[in-house]
C-alpha cells in the first residue's frame, strides 16, 4: 500500500478515484468538510444523499462524486464524541466500511479527512490513532486498493499526522 499524507482540501484531489465525506446522519450538505465536498459536487450529491439516508454511526456508503474532480465519494458517518458509543469502535468502524466499498468498486485510491474530529468533537491524537490501527489490520485483504491519502486541513494536524504514520504504517 501507498500511504501519502498532504496538508490540503479533501474537495481537491484531483488524481484520487474515491474521496471520503465526514458526513451527517442525513447526507446532506453542513460545515467543514462536509459543506466543503457538497460546494464542489453541486447539488445532485444531496439527492443522491437523500435515497441512502440515514445512515447510523460507523456506516458508510458510497455515491457518485457529480461536480467533483473524483469518480465516487465515500460518505462515513464518525461517532460524535461523548455521544455515540463505543466511540473507538465506531470511528474505527468508519475507516473499516470504507475500505470494504474500494474493494466492491475497485478503487484504486482514496482520501481520509481526519472523521469526526471537527465538529464532532473526537480528539485528534486519539482518532489518528484509531484510523491508522484500522486501517493497517484491513488493508491485506484487499485486492485493488493501491493508494490511500489523508488530507489535513491545518498544519499542524498535518504534522501529527506524518509522526504517526511514521510510527504505525
Ligand atoms: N478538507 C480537509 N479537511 C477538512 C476540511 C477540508 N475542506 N474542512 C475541515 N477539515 P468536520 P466531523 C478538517 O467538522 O467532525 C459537518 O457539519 C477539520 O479540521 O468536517 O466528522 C457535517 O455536516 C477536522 O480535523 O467533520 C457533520 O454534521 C476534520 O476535517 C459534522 O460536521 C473533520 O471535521 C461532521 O463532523
Amino acid at each position: 500500500m501507498n500511504y501519502e499524507c498532504v496538508q490540503g482540501d479533501i474537495s481537491k484531489q484531483k488524481d484520487i478515484e474515491a474521496i471520503v465525506n465526514a458526513a451527517n446522519a442525513r447526507l446532506q450538505s453542513g460545515g467543514g468538510v462536509a459543506g466543503a465536498i457538497h460546494r464542489q459536487a453541486g447539488p445532485e450529491l444531496a439527492k443522491a444523499g437523500q435515497e441512502l439516508a440515514p445512515i447510523e454511526p460507523g456506516q458508510a456508503v458510497i455515491t457518485n462524486a457529480f461536480n467533483l474532480p473524483n469518480d465516487y465519494v465515500i460518505h462515513c458517518l464518525g461517532p460524535v464524541y461523548g455521544r455515540d458509543e463505543p466511540a473507538d469502535q465506531l470511528l474505527a468502524d468508519c475507516y473499516r466500511n470504507a475500505l470494504d466499498l474500494t474493494e466492491k468498486h475497485k478503487i484504486e485510491s482514496i482520501a481520509f479527512p481526519a472523521i469526526s474530529t471537527g465538529a464532532f468533537g473526537f480528539p485528534f491524537e486519539q482518532a489518528t490513532d484509531i484510523a491508522l490501527n484500522s486501517l493497517a489490520e484491513h488493508v491485506s485483504k484487499l485486492s485493488h486498493l493501491k493508494t490511500i491519502r489523508f488530507v489535513l486541513f491545518s498544519d499542524e494536524d498535518y504534522q501529527h499526522y506524518q509522526n504517526a504514520l511514521a510510527k504505525t504504517l
